[in-house]
């Protein structure tokens, strides 16, 4: 068997800490080279486990992830279950949905299930002789110096593991990052925001999904907004972010239905009235916390990947995306540098960071725009302008959200382009004013005689002008 030949040639021990969906991927690309791979999981093993608590039910996949499962053969498994959204679809105050498509027929992501994928991760990696999952271990503490790490078991024993390379997959609050915080020269800054997010259940009503299937449906209303994501089961797992003042606010079953009257009327009766009461005092509202660091290796010894290296706040679908990505930049750059670990971590760091802070950046960005005035009309308007102006410059203007979703240009690449298009949008108005401006001037002098007939007082043609918001239009994202 291919798979075996790591333990004949006596390959490196490499250490993936974190068994969440980053590790479980990465285990299998440290695998498929051949190293002697042990993941090392907190957690019981999520296929035995009867309850699994964790964060969001499920997740938007995109290019970007469904690339790094392709490359472990793990694309068409997971697609296979997941659901096509080819579309958002809006939903007004009033009820109106109005659907705004991704792109092109082929362009769609998918509602993917977080226990399912995790699951079959865990299962794939498995499957390679030289992989050995870990479960009730929970990393302590290690050592930068010899690479020792020590974990801890639910009965209360600790085991002592040596490894080459360790690898940090273990999430947002990452129990390997607390070493690099004791050193020199490491940049680490995280943020929490206002905001937290409750996901409440949408059933099937006579056995059918009660909302159309194949789209990400949205409620966009400013500082609150809702987000729907369909599940093979035909429910919808709704996801509410709101400021935590406002979530403490609402007390009782009573003020729930009152809120949801005043903001997401129509989502009363599908996901049903009682349900409703008693899903939202369920599980209080969860946190969100962006992190970024930079390095993210030390020395030759161990690197960080997926929400370990950088957690993003999920205002743009990416954070499982950017640390699937993670995955295929490091084995690429294990195949450049023959597997020298001395060279390969460098230049990881050199290479991934721009681009994990970019869409770190990009997503911050998109929750302040979203709660700043995204209401529905304005999100209509602004993805209608970005989708026209793509249909008449294809391959000069390409939205944002297109760029990060559904292509592998470097995140702070899109971000640079992004700025250019804004730069050429810009002009492209002030060109078309200065020649509404010449042309209405020669229309002016031409036709002065009969102007009188029209006059329109000067502060009211400002007031039109103005309730266009052009200035935000160009400056905000496309
Ligand atoms: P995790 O999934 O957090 O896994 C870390 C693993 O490490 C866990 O299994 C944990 O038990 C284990 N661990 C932790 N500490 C230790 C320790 N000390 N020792 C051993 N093991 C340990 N991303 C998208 O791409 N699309 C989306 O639509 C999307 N939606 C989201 C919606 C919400 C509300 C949120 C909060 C996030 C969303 N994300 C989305 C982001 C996505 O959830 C994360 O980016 C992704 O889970 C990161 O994977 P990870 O493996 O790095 O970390
Ligand atoms: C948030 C929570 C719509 C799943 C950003 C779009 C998200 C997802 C958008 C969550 C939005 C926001 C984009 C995708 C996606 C949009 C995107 C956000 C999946 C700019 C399970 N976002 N998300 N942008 O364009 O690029 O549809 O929890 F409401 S998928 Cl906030 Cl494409």
């Amino acid at each position: 068997m291919e798979k075996s030949e790591g333990r004949q040639t006596g390959k490196k021990v490499v250490a993936v800490v974190g068994g969440g969906l980053v590790g479980a991927l990465n285990a299998c690309y440290f695998a498929k080279r051949g190293f002697n791979v042990h993941v090392y999981e907190s957690r019981e093993d999520i296929r035995k486990a009867k309850i699994v608590k964790g964060r969001s039910i499920n997740l938007a996949l995109s290019h970007r992830g469904r690339q790094a499962l392709k490359r472990v053969g793990m694309e068409d498994k997971i697609i296979s279950k997941g659901i096509p959204m080819h579309a958002r679809m809006i939903h007004s105050l009033s009820g109106k949905q109005s659907p705004i498509p991704y792109g092109k027929k082929g362009q769609y992501i998918l509602s993917v299930d977080r226990a399912n994928l995790n699951k079959e991760l865990l299962t794939e990696a498995e499957t390679y002789p030289n992989t050995k999952l870990n479960f009730d271990h929970k990393l302590q503490d290690w050592s930068a110096d010899t690479g020792l790490m020590t974990f801890s078991r639910t009965d209360g024993s600790k085991d002592q593991i040596h490894a080459d390379l360790i690898v940090g997959c273990d999430g947002a609050f990452s129990a390997i990052r607390k070493q690099f915080l004791r050193r020199s020269r490491f940049n680490y800054s995280q943020t929490y925001i206002p905001h937290g997010y409750m996901e409440l259940t949408m059933p099937p009503i006579n056995g059918e999904f009660a909302m159309k299937p194949n789209y990400l449906h949205i409620w966009p209303r400013n500082t609150f907004m809702m987000i729907a994501l369909p599940n093979l089961d035909k429910t919808f797992t709704c996801t509410l972010f709101m400021p935590f003042e406002d979530f403490e606010k609402i007390t009782t079953g009573d003020e729930v239905i009152q809120f949801f009257q005043n903001y997401f009327p129509d989502t009363i009766p599908l996901i049903g009235a009682e349900a409703l009461k008693k899903d939202y005092f369920r599980l209080p509202a969860q946190a969100m916390v962006s992190v970024k660091c930079t390095p993210y290796h030390i020395g030759e010894k161990c690197v960080l990947m997926g929400d370990a290296a950088h957690a993003v706040v999920p205002f743009y679908g990416q954070g499982m995306n950017a640390g699937f990505e993670d995955c295929i930049v490091f084995d690429e750059l294990m195949e450049q540098f023959n597997e020298d670990f001395s060279a390969v971590l460098p230049e990881y760091t050199k290479v991934r960071v721009p681009d994990d802070h970019a869409i770190a950046d990009l997503a911050m960005y998109n929750y302040v725009e979203m709660r700043a005035h995204v209401n529905s009309k304005w999100f209509l308007f602004r993805k209608h302008v970005d989708n026209v102006l793509h249909f008449f410059l294809p391959k000069t203007i390409i939205p944002l959200y297109t760029m990060v979703t559904f292509t592998r240009i470097p995140y702070h690449q899109a971000v640079e382009r992004w700025h250019w298009q804004n730069k050429v949008i810009n002009r492209g108005l002030l060109l078309s004013a200065a020649g509404a401006a010449l042309g209405g001037s020669y229309l002016l002098t031409k036709y002065s005689h009969q102007m009188s007939q029209l006059a329109v007082p000067a502060e009211k043609i400002w007031s039109r002008l103005v309730t266009f918001r052009i200035p935000g239009m160009i400056t905000t994202q496309m």
